[in-house]
């Protein structure tokens, strides 16, 4: 399938460019009237990238249906050629998060090769021992690195290992693990025992990690364990990461806390004890809703990146979150919504970067609480559209990526060309 060359999206960005320019030149006045350096936020802007999962550009499914739409992706190859179309036309995406067995292949320097011929890398590998595979002798039915049976948490180990083996040979530099192993009865399982279990065995996936790479712990509430989950919140994740070692962090999934839980105070306690991971961004209403970034609570997004931002000052250049998007996209085009979620994610950050934040931390230490709440807010209340835009089209991307996309018919020529697949099986991918 053709990929969306860069004359295409030239020639779209062609009669929108002195629309852009007039807003762009008007806000960098507002912003250098603050005392900000327009420029300089461009290029902060033109730095940032976050990671595509490979399985957001399938549609997605709940446990009651999925509803696939045209030109569903065949494989991960065909995964890989859209990704390529979200960072082409939003330069915010220059890698993907593999998943596995999802993505499995036989030759992964064909797939680093492929990956590569549409400009991507690999970010961190997602291990899956939350379903069972076809041929898989042991069931994950009752827990995987947790089970009682300890052949079962072997198989688990080494699946894992396997995961960190595929991740070298794809130029990745970290694993994440995600788990759902729970309970849904009280007694079922044991509370204390479960999570020896799990660091018992995440120790021994610990000792397979190459010296620079990191391993990813993700705690979820709930889900699909319904009366207690092993790893459900950040402080079984900081606790067992502390336990592991140096190399083991805590990822931050936006979806896989209480509706009222505030996460941006979170990422402040996991940065300040430099366990800060990485995020599946995403946003929700109720549960693991799993929807659009900054769909729901774009407000929450921006306060995550607020304290991003000052952890960064704190820490320094060396604070490196892995920013990933993880969501599943069950009424929309997965393009489409990977490209807008990406802006989304680039825009909060971006608003970040306006806060005075000494004159917000002076307000604070005043307990003048209304200013510093106006100085905080200042950055979500400034549109910052023109900037990120700026920044894409420097880099030669789109001023309007979903309309590029649409006016390009690569949905079309995915549909001729990939069969079509049967409305049906539940399931999240
Ligand atoms: C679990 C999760 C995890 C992935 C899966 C696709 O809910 O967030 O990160 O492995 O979704
Ligand atoms: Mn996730």
């Amino acid at each position: 399938m053709a990929a969306i060359t860069a004359d295409f999206i030239a020639e779209q960005n062609r009669p929108h460019l002195a629309d852009h320019r007039e807003d762009f030149e008007a806000l960098a006045r507002k912003l250098a009237r603050r005392g900000l350096d327009p420029e300089a936020l461009v290029r902060d802007a033109m730095a940032f990238a976050v990671a595509a999962p490979s399985w957001g550009v399938g549609t997605g499914g709940t446990r009651f249906a999925r509803f696939p739409g045209p030109g569903e992706p065949r494989h991960v190859f065909d995964k890989l050629a859209d990704c390529g179309v979200v960072h082409s036309l939003t330069r915010l995406t220059p890698t993907v998060s593999p998943h596995f067995p999802w993505d499995k292949v036989k030759d992964y320097t064909e797939l680093r090769e492929a990956a590569k011929s549409h400009g991507l890398a690999f970010d961190a590998v997602n291990s899956n021992t939350f379903q069972d595979q076809a041929g898989q002798p042991l069931s994950y039915k009752f827990g995987s690195l947790t089970h009682t049976d300890k052949a079962v948490r072997e198989q688990a180990i080494a699946h894992n290992v396997e995961c960190v083996e595929i991740g070298r040979a794809l130029g990745s530099k970290a694993l994440t693990v995600w788990i759902g192993d729970g309970s849904n009865f009280a007694g079922q399982s044991s509370l204390a025992r479960a999570f020896d279990r799990y660091l018992d065995s995440t120790a021994a996936i610990y000792r397979a990690l190459p010296d620079d790479w990191r391993m990813l712990l993700e705690h979820k509430l709930y889900e699909p364990a319904f009366y207690s989950t092993v790893i459900s919140d950040w402080g079984s994740s900081y606790l067992a990461a502390q336990h592991l070692g140096p190399k083991a962090q805590c990822l931050v999934d936006l979806g896989h806390h209480a509706p009222t839980v505030n996460i941006e105070q979170i990422v402040a306690r996991l940065a300040r004890f430099g366990k800060l991971g990485g995020f599946h961004f995403n946003d929700s209403k109720y549960g693991d809703d799993d929807l659009d970034a900054a769909s729901v609570s774009p407000f929450r997004l921006y306060l995550v990146f607020h304290e991003l931002a000052e952890a960064r000052r704190t820490i320094g250049p060396s604070f490196s979150p892995a920013y990933m998007i993880d969501q599943s996209h069950n009424v929309t085009d997965p393009i489409e919504s990977l490209m807008q979620s990406a802006i989304e994610i680039a825009r909060a950050r971006a608003q970040a970067q306006l806060v005075d934040a000494e004159a917000l931390a002076a307000a604070q230490e005043a307990n003048d609480a209304l200013t510093a709440h106006r100085l905080l807010k200042a950055g979500f209340l400034t549109d910052v559209s023109p900037l990120i835009a700026e920044a894409r089209v420097r880099a030669g991307g789109a001023l309007d990526p979903i309309a590029t996309y649409r006016a390009s018919g690569y949905r079309a020529a995915a549909a001729r060309e990939r069969p079509a697949v049967a409305a049906g099986s539940a399931g999240i991918v």
